[in-house]
């Protein structure tokens, strides 16, 4: 059983020169391949070698734009081989290094430049965090960046890279619009030689929520919901007693509030003892079973008249499930709002039911 796991022909790749063409073959028994050539010539450099060994100029046979090698893992020494054609003067094979860590940039600022790094919590996150990375070998292989937040691979324009050369970028995460608590983002990024040769980053950070209104009035908030689910003692202490980290194991009603599980709307109610500039509204789910019981459809109210005006409504697209989700709006100077479940509007698992943790406005 043989299977090429990879090609890179980099002829005509945006990001670099015309280079040679490399494949990769993991391969346990001896086996006949026949790559493809771009051009036939009597000089051709035709090298093989084994994960960890030497580069050997492979025997080969010219069969019209194909050559054929007999490949053998056990003379080669592994099973992983690397076969390079006509590799240009540029492309270093002695490659066993990854790209290195040149500097991390926070909002224009310095940063240790660790690849595991640790930045300090804040109540105003960087906006922007930015990487410096180089190979000293070879060209960077910019189709290998992957950024990862919070577990969510980003592929929109949060990512931006800037070129210095074939060899050095500055990768940016943009990071407006966090949402309070902690994040990860990882970044891996290789060079053009495709060996493995992988630099891995990683940053943690943490956007702290400041004082709100609802917790700086503790005890002297009413709040009133729609109902109460069924086997829950009938409390809503949880939602404004200011502990909203749950452990993900379970989620009782010592530490949440849940609904009555119906396909009405379901809401909370919070009257404050004197009207306060209300401009955002977070709401801390319920996280249990390691599931984050993120609801979809979502409207902030405040009261007009004797019935309730929407200050703040759902993207179509829902939520992405986290811990917390803050909803922000035009300023509002009231004393009392709701969060306010639409019918069906729960998570996928349960659109019944309305399951919360902490309920915060600032
Ligand atoms: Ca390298
Ligand atoms: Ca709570």
């Amino acid at each position: 059983m043989y299977v090429i796991s990879a090609l890179l022909i980099a002829a005509g790749a945006a990001t670099r020169p015309v280079c040679a063409d490399i494949y990769i073959l993991t391969t346990n028994v001896p086996v006949r391949v026949a790559p493809p050539i771009q051009q036939a010539s009597e000089n051709m450099a035709i090298l093989i070698k084994a994960k960890g060994g030497k580069w050997q100029r492979a025997e080969y046979e010219l069969e019209g734009d194909r050559i054929v090698l007999s490949l053998n893992p056990r003379e080669l020494g592994g099973t992983e081989l690397f076969l390079v054609i006509n590799p240009p003067p540029e492309l270093d094979l002695y490659d066993e290094k990854p790209p290195v860590l040149l500097g991390i940039k926070g909002d224009g600022e310095a940063l240790p430049a660790r690849t595991v790094l640790d930045i300090r919590a804040t109540l105003t996150p960087l906006q922007v965090l930015e990487w410096g990375v180089a190979d000293r070998e070879n060209a960077l292989d910019l189709s290998s960046l992957k950024v990862v937040l919070d577990g969510e691979l980003i592929v929109d324009d949060r990512v931006s890279v800037t070129q210095v050369s074939e060899r050095q970028v500055g990768i940016a995460l943009n990071l407006a619009n966090l949402e309070y608590g902690s994040h990860e983002v990882s970044v891996k990024i290789a060079d053009a030689f495709p060996q493995s040769n992988e630099l891995h980053l990683k940053a943690t950070l943490e956007k702290l929520a400041s004082a709100n209104w609802v917790q700086a009035e503790a005890g002297t908030v009413e709040v009133k919901v729609d109902s109460h689910y069924m086997s829950y003692y009938p409390s809503v202490a949880p939602l404004t007693d200011g502990f909203n980290m749950l452990t993900g194991e379970g989620a009782g009603n010592d530490v949440t509030w849940a609904s009555a599980e119906d396909d009405q709307p379901h809401w909370i109610e919070i009257k404050l003892p004197q009207p306060k500039p209300i401009k955002e509204v977070t709401v801390y789910w319920s996280y249990s079973g390691s599931t984050c019981h993120t609801s979809q459809n979502i409207e902030i109210q405040v009261p007009e008249g004797g019935d309730w005006k929407t200050v703040y409504t759902s993207p179509k697209q829902g939520f992405t499930p986290a811990r917390c989700t803050t909803f922000c709006f035009d300023e509002v100077t009231t004393d009392r709002f709701r969060v306010y479940q639409l019918s069906g509007g729960g998570t996928v698992q349960r659109p019944d039911l309305m399951w919360v943790a902490e309920v915060e406005a600032r």
